[in-house]
This record gives C-alpha cells, sequence and structure tokens, in this order.
C-alpha cells in the first residue's frame, strides 16, 4: 500500500528490504536460537543510513524525514523486530534527545558516532520498581563539587550490555517528575555495570540488560538539559519512541500476511488449498486491514512530525493499535499454518514472540489509552 510516498522514499525503502533479505532474513533464526544477533551487521546497516536517518547531515547523520524513518522501521520489524530495537533505541532515544536537548559539545560527541553505529547508546528509565510509573523512579544522582555521583539499579534496557553511552534518568530531587535529571553516561566509567538479562520470550537476539550504577562519578557537562528536565525528556523522546514501535509492528503485521498467504497457497488439505477455505481467508483478510490500518496510523504520525504539529497522542494510537494488532496477525499467523507454525521452520513463532512485548515496553497498551483517554475528555487518569 502506497499513499503518495516521494521517489526517495520508496529508493530506501526497497534498498533497506533488498539489504535485509540478504544479511538478515536468512540468519534471524540462529541469532535468536544464539540469543544474540552477529553485531557484524550493525557497520553494514550503518553503511546503508539506517543509524543516521533524521540525524542531520551536520551531525553526521543522512537527514531524512520521519516518513522515511518509519518506512526503515517497518523493514527492519519484518526482518527482525532485534535489529530495530537496535537502531531505535541507539539513534533514536538516545541519539534524538542529545540531538533536541544536547549542548553544541554532547552532539559534537555523541551525534556522528550514534549516526554512524560506531558507538551504541542504550536508554536507562525503566526501574525494578517503576515501569509504567516512570516519574516516580528511585536511582539518585547528588552534587559532588561541579559534577555528580549516580547510584540505582535499571532494569529491562535494551543495548544495555553493548552500549557505550547510556541515557540515565535519576533523581536530583524528591520533587516527583520535576525532580529528575538526565545523564549521559560512558559505560566505562567506573562503578557502571550491565547485565544481560538471558530466556527472553521474544527478541532473543537483542541485548537486554540489568544496569547497576555504584557511585558513578561524571562531570556537570554529562547532564543533558537542565536539571529537572529529565522526565520531560523521556516522555518527549518517547513519543518519537512509539513511532518507531508501532512502525515495526507493521512489519510484524506486513510479514505475518506474507507468510501466512505463501503458506496458504501451497499447503493442501482435502484436496485444495488451504487459502481455498473461507475460514482462513478471513485470518488472512483480518492481517491485511490490520496492516493498512496500523501503516496508515504509523504514517500519519510520522507525517505530523515532518510538518512540526504536535504528535504524541497520534504516536499513542498508532503505537496502541499497531502493537495490539502485531499480536493478533502473529497469532493468527500460526493458527494459519497450523502445527508448522508451531515450530522454527517458518518465521510466524517468532513473529509471535517478538510481537507480544511490543504492547508492554515504550508505554503498555493500557498507557497508551489512558493517554487518548486524556487527551479526549481532558481528564487525567494519574492525578
Ligand atoms: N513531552 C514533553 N513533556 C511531557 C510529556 C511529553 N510527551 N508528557 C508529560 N510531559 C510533562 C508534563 O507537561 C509535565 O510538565 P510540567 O511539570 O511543566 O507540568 C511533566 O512532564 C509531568 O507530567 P505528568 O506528571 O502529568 O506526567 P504524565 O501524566 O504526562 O505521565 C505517564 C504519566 C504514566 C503517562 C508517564 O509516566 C508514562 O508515559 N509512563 C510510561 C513510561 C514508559 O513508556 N515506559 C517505558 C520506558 S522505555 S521501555
Amino acid at each position: 500500500m502506497d499513499l503518495s510516498l516521494t521517489d526517495d522514499q520508496q529508493a530506501f525503502r526497497s534498498l533497506a528490504r533488498d539489504f535485509l533479505e540478504r544479511e538478515a532474513v536468512p540468519h534471524r533464526m540462529q541469532w535468536d536460537h544464539d540469543e544474540s544477533i552477529d553485531l557484524a551487521i550493525v557497520p553494514k546497516m550503518a553503511e546503508l543510513g539506517f543509524f543516521g536517518l533524521t540525524i542531520p547531515e551536520e551531525h553526521g547523520g543522512v537527514g531524512g524525514d520521519y516518513v522515511t524513518y518509519s518506512l526503515a522501521m517497518e523493514e527492519l520489524g519484518r526482518a527482525d523486530s532485534a535489529l530495530r530495537g537496535i537502531v531505535s533505541v541507539s539513534s533514536g532515544l538516545v541519539g534524538k534527545s542529545i540531538l533536541v536537548h544536547g549542548t553544541e559539545e554532547q552532539k559534537q560527541e555523541w551525534l556522528p558516532q550514534l549516526a554512524t553505529a560506531t558507538k551504541l547508546g542504550c536508554f536507562g528509565l525503566t526501574e525494578p520498581g517503576t515501569g509504567s510509573d516512570a516519574g516516580n523512579l528511585t536511582s539518585r544522582a547528588t552534587r559532588d563539587g561541579s559534577g555528580w555521583v549516580l547510584n540505582g539499579q535499571k532494569l529491562f534496557i535494551t543495548n544495555g550490555t553493548w552500549a557505550d553511552v547510556a541515557l540515565v534518568f535519576a533523581r536530583t530531587s524528591d520533587d516527583g517528575p520535576r525532580g529528575i535529571t538526565a545523564f549521559l553516561v560512558p559505560t566505562d566509567t567506573p562503578g557502571f555495570e550491565a547485565r544481560e538479562i538471558r530466556g527472553k520470550l521474544g527478541l532473543r537476539g537483542q541485548a537486554t540488560a540489568e544496569l547497576f550504577l555504584h557511585d558513578v562519578r561524571v562531570p556537570d557537562g554529562a547532564r543533558l538539559g537542565e536539571v529537572g528536565q529529565g522526565f520531560k525528556i523521556a516522555m518527549g523522546t518517547l513519543d518519537k519512541g512509539r513511532l518507531a514501535v508501532a512502525s515495526s509492528c507493521v512489519g510484524i503485521v506486513q510479514g505475518c500476511l506474507e507468510a501466512s498467504v505463501a503458506y496458504a497457497t501451497q499447503r493442501t488439505q482435502f484436496g485444495r488449498p488451504i487459502a481455498a477455505f473461507q475460514l482462513v481467508q478471513d485470518l488472512i483478510a483480518d492481517m491485511s486491514v490490520d496492516a493498512d490500518a496500523a501503516r496508515l496510523l504509523a504514517w500519519r504520525c510520522a507525517d505530523l512530525i515532518d510538518r512540526g504539529e504536535p504528535y504524541g497522542v497520534a504516536a499513542s494510537k498508532a503505537k496502541l493499535f499497531a502493537s495490539e494488532a502485531a499480536v493478533r496477525a502473529a497469532n493468527n499467523a500460526v493458527q494459519v499454518h497450523g502445527g508448522a507454525g508451531y515450530v522454527d521452520d517458518f518465521p510466524v513463532a517468532k513473529y509471535l514472540r517478538d510481537a507480544r512485548v511490543m504492547t508492554l515496553y515504550e508505554g503498555t497498551s493500557q498507557i497508551q489509552k489512558l493517554l487518548i483517554g486524556r487527551a479526549e475528555t481532558g481528564v487525567s487518569a494519574f492525578t
């Protein structure tokens, strides 16, 4: 489905698809079994421009608009959501936070490296005691002369063991969300430790870690934005992150649709391809509608960003719908495949496992509904 995409947007999409069909699709099951992608693909992805999208050329990126970014995230989701996470966390959540809130010095230090993936970033917001209630986080940053000392723990951090820099949100006063400050912490700083979390249901090729901060000392120059501005930085960045997750989910739905059509048209039962049965077509039709609807919601959000319009609620709607659609489509794709869908001979079991986290991270479906509900009613469920 195309909606007046420019030649450049279409060209990037087909370049991305060809690359991922060649470099990712043949290996994704192995990476999934190994619980690690082969990191040799990262510089190749960077060469194609995945990490530099929407980061201006003057900061080492390749520029480009958010519709192109959405197309890239969709292709990554269709191929392997574990790869999408590396890009959208490192150059998305971390890179975009620096781009919007960083000093010139911070931009020069980090953006060219994040945009070319010579360095990777991770986003340290979630803690063992605070997931949805991010404004209540308890990691602390205390003044120490001209710098800061950070202590605390972070949980479920994508790229945690691979990252060179962690964007850490820590409490600098007891003033709820207004008492949080953001810091760019090089991961080789003494006292910083990342431990990999193994045995995830999905996204097994992607590093997910627990972070421990024991008296981690950073200069004041590591502070991103003003003291007390950290929660707003996190929320603003997550709005764009939600577009990335939504687009990636479009890719999962699209992948499930393609796999189901391919299987249903060659698999015969009762003397006919199972695609001929109305109940199988029912499942496939739902996937097709979900792919279109989720894609249009993601593109609408991307277009709003490109036009400089408010996009937070559009991001929540896209993320809510697309993530739920990805779980639905993957579940139905396994149904179309029958027993064959329950093993790794086809991609649909992995799609189902990978899809499951999409309704949880970067704001659960319930949080997205409350944000949409607040926008519609003007009444907050959080206060
Ligand atoms: N962009 C910029 N600023 C924002 C913002 C956004 N998207 N959302 C909230 N803010 C600001 C508010 O304007 C407010 O500013 P003031 O202090 O000037 O009034 C401040 O942040 C605190 O806002 P509030 O207390 O109203 O918080 P919210 O109700 O907006 O946020 C929820 C509560 C639950 C919505 C929020 O904590 C959330 O999104 N939680 C989910 C976290 C998440 O996605 N975790 C996943 C981590 S990554 S895997």
